[in-house]
């Protein structure tokens, strides 16, 4: 089995399942991990491509299976070990999975717009950003309100168990101060945050391609490469590119 992946919330995800499995006890010796540099343009690749059409990290390689999307690897790596991070009964598996869609459909694509806007898109005048900036920060903040209103009582997202919805949401709530999306003054997120972040397989899931050191604070060089690298990517000129070498849209 090999991950295709680099140290960020989509790729945390599954580093982080992979070290829960670990956890379980589930032997992983023959996985094999290869970083995708994203700041390189590897995500456009041939060879990435065919294994993940939609050129984004992460992507997964099993036998004859290619698999993209995050969430459906978080999916389908559960349910190929049999764990009880996505349950196997219909009602409570279904209450998982609706948390899994519901990050994929909503903080991964809103949070990821915030930061953009917020840390990466600095090719932009600032009145044009102030629109989106304002939209996707209080959409964050109502999504944040509900993940709340959900944690309210409980431990985990669904309940007493700790499950791949909390792998789902996770890598993108903890950078929240790297996104600006300020979660201090909502109920249960910061707990829920350290509470998450203790779990020696998400500590270890976060440490793949990235500095032990550096697994909870970036070093201010790493900071600015980060920060180069997101504004290079989120520029709009690169998102009609098929190759490293390619052209982007003309009219930017
Ligand atoms: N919905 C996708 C999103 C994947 C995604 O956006 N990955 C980012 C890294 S977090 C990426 O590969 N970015 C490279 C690019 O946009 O060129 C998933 O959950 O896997």
């Amino acid at each position: 089995m090999k991950l295709l992946t680099s140290p960020t919330p989509n790729g945390w995800k599954v580093s982080i399942l992979l070290e829960e499995l670990r956890e379980e006890g589930h032997d992983l010796s023959d996985l094999q991990v290869e970083m995708i540099n994203l700041m390189k343009g590897e995500q456009f690749e041939p060879a990435f491509v065919s294994v993940s059409p939609n050129q984004k990290i992460p992507a997964l390689v099993d036998g004859d299976l290619n698999l993209m999307e995050s969430c459906a690897i978080l999916e389908y790596l559960a349910e190929r070990f049999s764990s009880p991070l996505l349950p196997a009964d219909r009602i409570p598996r279904f209450e998982v999975l609706q948390w899994v869609y519901w990050q994929a459909a909503n903080v991964g694509p809103v949070f990821g717009n915030k930061l953009s806007y917020t840390r990466y898109m600095d090719d932009v005048d600032p009145a044009a950003k102030a629109h989106p900036l304002k939209r996707f920060a209080t959409e964050a903040q109502r999504l944040m309100g509900v993940l709340s209103r959900q944690l309210e009582g409980q431990e985990w997202v669904c309940g007493e168990r700790f499950s791949i919805a909390d792998i789902a949401i996770y890598p993108w709530v903890r950078g929240w101060k790297w996104s600006k999306i300020p979660i201090v003054d909502i109920p249960n997120l910061e707990d829920w945050v350290a509470r998450v972040r203790a779990r020696p397989g998400v500590g270890r899931g976060l440490a793949y391609g990235v500095p032990e050191s550096e697994v909870d604070q970036w070093s201010a060089a790493r900071k600015a490469q980060v920060a180069a690298g997101g504004s290079s990517m989120a520029a709009t000129s690169k998102l009609n590119r098929d190759s490293p070498a390619g052209e982007g849209d003309a009219s930017e």
